[in-house]
């Protein structure tokens, strides 16, 4: 994201907190939305970006109609979606790259090959020897790059917004990289995934990698890194404290029968009181 404007398209999956730290959401929504409240979602209208979308795939499409309403109203701004190598065999994927490539618009499509989706290893998600290919199958510029490469992937994301903006239509980034962690708080990953290969790829872990290029060219040093550690630690337990005091003040899980019917049927509003009270004697 910090190689694009702030008034291009961001169109996450749900991987995506760094990006949105970087677009100016705060800490305490994310974590709002995460604890399952969707008041933490909620974009203000005068922002560029789109909220996190779950189904995988489904978000894809969106950018590309973005792009294009960018095109018909000549803004000159570009959309962004992220998504997964799993997300490379679903039919949005596809419809999306389609459309853009034939209509030339300003949309870049950044796959995070990490090389699992949830227990599915890249190999078995797709017989395509790179997941970029797919997008020369459908005539878009397409290149793969060091997905722990943070300047590899400023680069590639700048010259496909400079190709974008100039006209020249959508590109597809192939980011190879890993999953280091665990796909949710729901997933063991020792079921499936041999603890060799999380350790290669802890050593190409991005951010010391970063880190340590910056404290070579002497633009960081040891004690920068120990301060910002410090405040940055400071920064998540107090938002967390901001969270949970947000949460105090938000309905609970009796929500989820809210916007459903203009009238809620009375056994709804019995299973709605029932669930308020729950809630109440576990406060
Ligand atoms: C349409 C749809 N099918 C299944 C799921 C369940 N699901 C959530 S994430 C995920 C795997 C996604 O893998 P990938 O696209 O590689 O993204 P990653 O999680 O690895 O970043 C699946 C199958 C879903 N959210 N949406
Ligand atoms: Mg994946």
């Amino acid at each position: 994201m910090a190689a694009l404007a702030d008034t291009d398209w961001f169109v996450p999956a749900f991987r995506e907190f760094a990006a949105m730290i970087w677009r100016g959401f705060s800490l305490v929504d994310i974590l709002l939305y995460s604890a399952g409240y969707n008041e933490g979602g909620a974009i203000p209208d005068d922002k560029h970006d789109l909220p996190v979308s779950v189904p995988v795939a489904s978000q894809v499409p969106h950018a590309v109609g973005l792009g294009y309403a960018s095109q018909y109203r000549e803004s000159g701004d570009v959309s962004i979606v992220f998504f997964g190598d799993g997300a490379t065999s679903e039919g949005d994927f596809h419809e999306g790259m389609n459309f853009a490539a034939v209509l030339q618009t300003p949309t870049i499509f950044l796959c995070q090959n990490n090389h699992w989706a949830i227990s599915l290893p890249r190999e078995k998600q797709s017989r395509s020897r790179t997941l970029a290919q797919k997008g020369l199958a459908y005539g878009m510029p397409s290149l793969q790059v060091d997905g722990n490469d943070i300047l590899a992937v400023y680069s590639a994301v700048s010259e496909a917004a400079k190709r974008a903006r100039e006209g020249h239509g959508p590109t597809m980034i192939e980011c190879v990289t890993y999953r280091l962690g665990i796909h949710t708080t729901a997933d063991d990953p020792s079921k499936y995934r041999d603890e060799d290969e999380v350790k290669e790829w802890e050593e190409r872990d991005p951010l010391p990698r970063f880190q340590n290029y910056m404290i070579g060219r002497k633009l960081l040093s040891e004690d920068d890194v120990e301060t910002m550690e410090s405040e940055i630690k400071d920064e998540i337990d107090q938002a967390w404290n901001d969270t949970e005091a947000r949460i105090e003040e938000l309905p609970g899980p009796e929500m989820m029968f809210d916007h459903i019917y203009a009238e809620r049927p009375p056994y709804l509003e019995a299973q709605r009181e029932s669930a308020r009270r729950a809630n109440g004697a576990g406060r």
